[in-house]
């Protein structure tokens, strides 16, 4: 299996004292170094589509034609500003609502705070980040890293009920500097009884044996769920990953959910079983048992997978 070396480094800044993990030049098996987060405070412009899609869902893109649910993924370093514009071709008004980042009330993305874009309109949302810090009172004031959303609050109700009943969100991702970064990042919805808006079944992820990859798993709708991923775990914290020996982080492969969460976590594909079809379901049964249930793939290196009968569920390689 493969070594890895940690070591902690101390950065001593004013009164603030952080401890982070370094492992930057740090060897992790044969040959195979890991990608970290740079440090943020870079000023970050996007577009993005409000669309209907063929089937009658509704979709952000980052361009006209493209949309897709969920909506594509939005990384951001703690520390970047992202000035973000939403293009309405939708025949109703639409918004984007962010979680977890800074923003004022200006860029709220509701109806009562007057940032919604009209049907053919556009405007400009601003999110910002910031890293963790001391207050002046001493308190400590947490950074902006996480695995966040966004999502319309406007189509249908003044919760945009209607437009995440139709697609309308996606997964936003602050790392920290230093953070370790996947080799892909799969993000799963559930939404009601969907994943992904697809009925009676999950998309089928596609990975290879000792892959780095990430999933972004965010809850929407009127129901309580249980995230569940055969095969691998994660530890139940900001990343998913422990930071050391002594991370007293609980390790779960089983998560409860509810409308509006959002959490992520990286794993090594196929570190602790190998190759496989790896079932990720809802675990309440009743809900399993309707169809919330897609396969994480991992095949071998040469594309083989064992004990493997391909059918219909739809494929995502990720990004
Ligand atoms: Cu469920």
């Amino acid at each position: 299996m493969n070594r890895r070396s940690f070591h902690r480094r101390m950065l001593l800044g004013g009164t603030a004292v952080a401890t982070s993990l370094s492992l930057g030049p740090e060897s992790v098996g044969d040959d195979k170094r890991v990608r970290i987060a740079r440090a943020g405070g870079e000023v970050r412009r996007l577009r993005v589509y409000a669309e209907k899609l063929a089937d009658g869902r509704m979709g952000y893109g980052f361009a006209r034609g493209q949309a897709t649910v969920p909506g594509p993924l939005i990384e951001l370093n703690e520390g970047d500003t992202l000035h973000i514009e939403l293009v309405n071709t939708l025949d109703v008004a639409a918004s984007l609502h962010v979680h977890g980042l800074d923003y004022s009330i200006t860029n709220d993305g509701t109806r009562s705070s007057r940032s919604s874009v009209e049907p053919g309109g556009s405007r400009i949302y601003t999110w910002q980040t910031h890293t963790p810090r001391r207050r002046e009172d001493g308190t400590w004031r947490e950074g902006s890293a996480g695995y966040w959303h966004y999502h319309d609050h406007v189509v249908g109700t003044d919760h945009g009920t209607g437009g995440i009943r139709k697609g309308l969100y996606g997964p936003v991702i602050v790392r920290r500097v230093g953070d370790i970064l996947p080799d892909k990042t799969f993000t799963i919805v559930f939404n009601g009884m969907m994943i992904n808006q697809h009925e009676h079944e999950g998309p089928n992820l596609l990975a290879t044996v000792g892959e780095r990859v990430e999933f972004v798993m965010i809850t929407h709708g009127d129901m309580y769920h249980t995230f569940h991923l055969h095969g691998h775990r994660w530890a139940h914290n900001r990343t998913g990953l422990l930071t050391g020996p002594d991370d007293p982080s609980q390790i779960v492969d089983n998560r409860i959910v509810g409308p509006g969460d959002s959490f992520g976590f990286q794993v090594v594909a196929g570190e602790n079983g190998g190759p496989g079809a790896w079932m990720y379901h809802c675990h309440v049964q009743r809900h399993a048992d309707h169809g919330m249930v897609g396969f994480f793939i991992v095949k071998r290196a040469d594309g083989t997978i064992p004990k493997y009968e391909p059918h219909k569920h739809k494929a995502s390689s990720g990004r």
